[in-house]
């Protein structure tokens, strides 16, 4: 496939409430988007990078500069690009793999645009709808709280994740539990704020049959995860240290999880995580996909991606309006406590050029 250029487009999106986690307060969103321009067809990329790092070391503006700089002449070398192709042709730069990741899901929907076939149909995802799990954020009072939960659990979310940090762990645990009872899946997301020092007071949520506890330390401590797994019964899943499915095979050896939250952002791309997917299946760890406060781009794909038979948890995929009031694609609308897979070709969805137009803060065209 011909590449013509590449739009660098910065968007800006208010969220709807402050999403607070263990390393900050989010309260709007600048998406760095990607639209790849071939003479047939148009893709779109998302890239998760936030704009102050915390979740990671990539952050918006380093990932243009990437882009720019690295990535940008490498593709002006190549004669044709398939999405197969970006990781190969990108391998010898190191890391950047949030950059890298919005490249590929870009050239792999102008791709599948052209070719008339969806995300999951090239996945080889059968599921046409995915449960949805809600992820809230730490608040300022237990029944701020119990109120949020409430309102979600009233919409119908599958699944809830409850995030928590040291002094906020097993009081909101309790008290979710308490209100909801004991049928609501309900699991805790750390963002690694916690140290193996900590292995007792994570024990105490060992009362609480939770379906897991997320990345509760660093990301590099894989070791100390495997001898965090021993000491709670909560299952381990990771998040952070998962980036690739090497790190995941290493991971599930050592055991250091029995669970992955797969996200395509973290790992490199779509392609990585349908490898990562493979890798869980064949050693029966489940695993469920992760949100980073997509648009309704990299929503579809996340969607897509879920469908996988693999996916056997909820995912961090709610509806639109969990983050913002306006998506600039068509709302995700949660549905039977889930969300459609799109069919349509490639992402199955595009930005509406009203919404995109009002909330882009630059845009820039990079000619191949
Ligand atoms: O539903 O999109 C969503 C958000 C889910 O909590 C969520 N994401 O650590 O998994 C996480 C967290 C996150 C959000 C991480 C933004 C990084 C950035």
């Amino acid at each position: 496939m011909k590449i013509d250029s590449i739009e660098l487009r910065r968007i800006r999106l208010p969220l709807v409430s402050p999403f607070r986690t263990s390393f900050g307060t989010q309260t709007e969103r600048e998406v760095l988007l990607l639209r790849v321009r071939t003479p047939e067809a148009e893709g779109w990329g998302e890239c998760v990078a936030m704009s102050e790092l915390g979740y990671s070391a990539e952050y918006t503006d380093g990932v243009e500069d990437v882009l720019e700089r690295f990535f940008l002449p490498d593709l002006r070398a190549v004669d044709g690009l398939t999405a197969h192709g970006v990781a190969p042709l990108l391998a010898h730069h190191k890391g950047h793999r949030m950059a890298k990741a919005a490249l590929e899901m870009a050239v792999l929907d102008a791709e599948l645009r052209i070719r008339g076939v969806s995300f999951a149909q090239s996945f080889g995802a059968l599921a046409t709808h995915v449960p949805s799990g809600v992820s809230v954020g730490i608040m300022d009072s237990i029944p701020a709280l119990l109120d949020a939960v409430d309102g979600y659990l009233q919409e119908g979310y599958a699944r809830i994740k409850l995030k928590v940090e040291p002094g906020w762990d097993v009081e909101p645990v309790r008290a979710v539990r308490e209100r909801f009872g004991d049928d609501v899946l309900l699991q805790v997301d750390a963002n690694t704020a916690y140290t193996l020092g900590d292995a007792a007071q994570l024990a105490k949520l060992d009362d609480f049959d939770l379906l897991l506890i997320e990345q509760p330390l660093d990301e590099e401590d894989i070791l100390g995860h495997a001898d965090l797994a021993k000491k709670i019964k909560t299952p381990v899943c990771l998040d952070e240290s998962i980036v690739s499915a090497h790190s995941a095979a290493a991971a599930i050896r050592l055991g250091a999880c029995e669970i992955v939250n797969i996200k395509p952002g973290r790992v490199g791309g779509y392609l990585e995580a349908l490898r990562i997917h493979e890798v869980c299946r064949a050693h029966g760890v489940p695993v469920w996909c992760g949100g980073m406060l997509e648009t309704g781009l990299g929503r579809a794909a996340n969607v897509a991606l879920a469908a996988l038979p693999g996916f056997t948890l909820p995912g961090d995929v709610s509806g639109s309006d969990r983050f913002y009031t306006t998506d600039i694609t068509a709302p995700f609308v949660l549905r039977d406590g889930g969300l459609d897979v799109p069919t349509g070709p490639g992402l199955g969805v595009e930005p509406l050029p009203e919404a995109l137009d009002e909330m882009t803060v630059s845009a820039r065209e990079l000619v191949l």
